[in-house]
């Protein structure tokens, strides 16, 4: 793993070089090497943001209580797959500004700390989904930031409650939201005039991870690319994702490069580290053979050195029950973070009974009906599986 990313940052680092040679005049150098380190910084910035959010509040007071003039616009997205990715790529091409990338278990973190940011001036937030836990506080968030006047548009696909769509129509929150469509098409969709051509393809590759290109909108897009291509493009950029969810830093330059109409191909490095995480994919199969365990209804197995989400397909398959559980556990946050996954022939909304029964346990949890998540409090993952296995009568 720590091989793997230094590579791939060498790689950057190749990349600039490159650059920095063909330029001619030193000037020209000059100005590269500042964009890079002003890059740089930038990342380092965040990073340290990120640190500072937790001993916030303090820190908060000490801020000069000046009227800042708010003009920053920042996307928060999700950080685990390509719809995410893709969205606040497409945001940025659309509408500049940063990203800031979050997955469930630190959502709500992630979403104060940006609220807290006094410059702030117009927030995206895609292919985020609610939950029984989080709904509340995120309608409140969202409040404040409407009354300081900072324009906030929601994007996305998970199921939502009907009244937190009524409190957010309320308050003027611009409202993006269809189940039939992945976030990123529907970011595609609704700011085309703003895009290039290109971005069209950053859409296809969200809809085929998220299992959506037979929708609507998602296989129109598919039917401009080839069909072959699209697939490859979209299942090479989601390996990069997958497998780079500790380097923040790599997967902000993802967003950059498809923002600059890149194809995951034309990305240094993106198909050999994609054989790598293909090669461990084919080990996982072996250890889920083994570690694999079944309920009545469900299958289910901990995963120890890898992501969930990545483990959780075979667990399905090789079970050969209607529903498949991986599980991780998340030291820094005290919870397992789950992945569910259900067969094509499953009845059950898997998203709508894993909201109330992560609720129920004091976590949180929801998505689609054959694919969605939870964050389970560490002492409960068995009760967890239990239950779902019940409800699964
Ligand atoms: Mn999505």
């Amino acid at each position: 793993m720590v091989a793997k990313t230094t590579k791939a940052k060498t790689t950057k680092a190749k990349t600039t070089k490159a650059k920095t040679t063909k330029a001619k005049t030193t000037k020209a150098k000059t100005t590269k090497a500042k964009t890079t380190k002003a890059k740089t910084t930038k990342a380092k910035t965040t990073k340290a943001k990120t640190t500072k959010a937790k001993t916030t509040k303090a820190k908060t007071t000490k801020v000069k209580p000046t009227k800042t003039s708010r003009k920053k616009t920042i996307c928060i997205s999700h950080k685990e797959d390509t719809d995410g990715i893709s969205s606040a790529a497409l945001i940025r091409q659309a509408f500049g500004g940063d990203a800031v990338l979050v997955d469930y278990p630190g959502q709500m973190d992630g979403l104060r700390q940006v609220a807290a940011d006094e410059k702030l001036k117009s927030l995206y937030i895609c292919d985020l989904g609610l939950s029984k836990k989080t709904q509340d506080e995120f309608v409140e968030i969202l409040t404040t930031l409407r009354k300081n006047r900072v324009s906030v548009t929601y994007i996305d696909h998970h199921d939502i409650d009907p009244g937190v769509v009524k409190s957010l129509e309320k308050i003027k929150v611009k409202f993006i939201h269809d189940v039939n469509e992945c976030t990123a098409v529907q970011v595609y969709s609704a700011f085309k005039s703003k895009l290039s051509d290109h971005a069209s393809f950053i859409a296809t590759c969200a809809a085929i991870t998220d299992y959506m290109e037979d929708r609507p909108i998602g296989s129109k897009l598919l039917q401009i690319y080839d069909r072959q291509f699209a697939l490859i493009s979209a299942t090479v950029l989601t390996y990069n994702i997958v497998g780079h969810q500790k380097d923040p830093d790599y997967l902000l330059y993802l967003v950059e490069e498809l923002a600059d109409s890149k194809f995951p191909h034309e990305i240094p490095n993106t198909f050999e580290f994609a054989q790598i995480q293909v090669e461990k994919l084919s080990k996982m199969i072996a250890k889920v053979k083994v570690g694999m365990k079944t309920m009545k209804n469900l299958g289910y197995m901990e995963i120890l050195d890898a992501g969930a989400s990545g483990a959780v397909n075979f667990v399905l398959g090789l079970s050969g029950k209607d529903v498949g559980i991986a599980y991780k556990e998340r030291i820094d946050h005290g919870i397992y973070a789950v992945s569910v996954r259900g067969s094509k022939s499953l009845k059950t909304h898997l998203g709508k009974i894993v909201n109330i029964l992560a609720a129920d346990l004091g976590g949180s949890g929801g998505g689609h009906d054959k694919a969605c998540g939870a964050v389970i409090p560490k002492d409960k993952i068995k009760t967890f599986i239990k239950e779902l296995n019940k409800k699964l009568n």
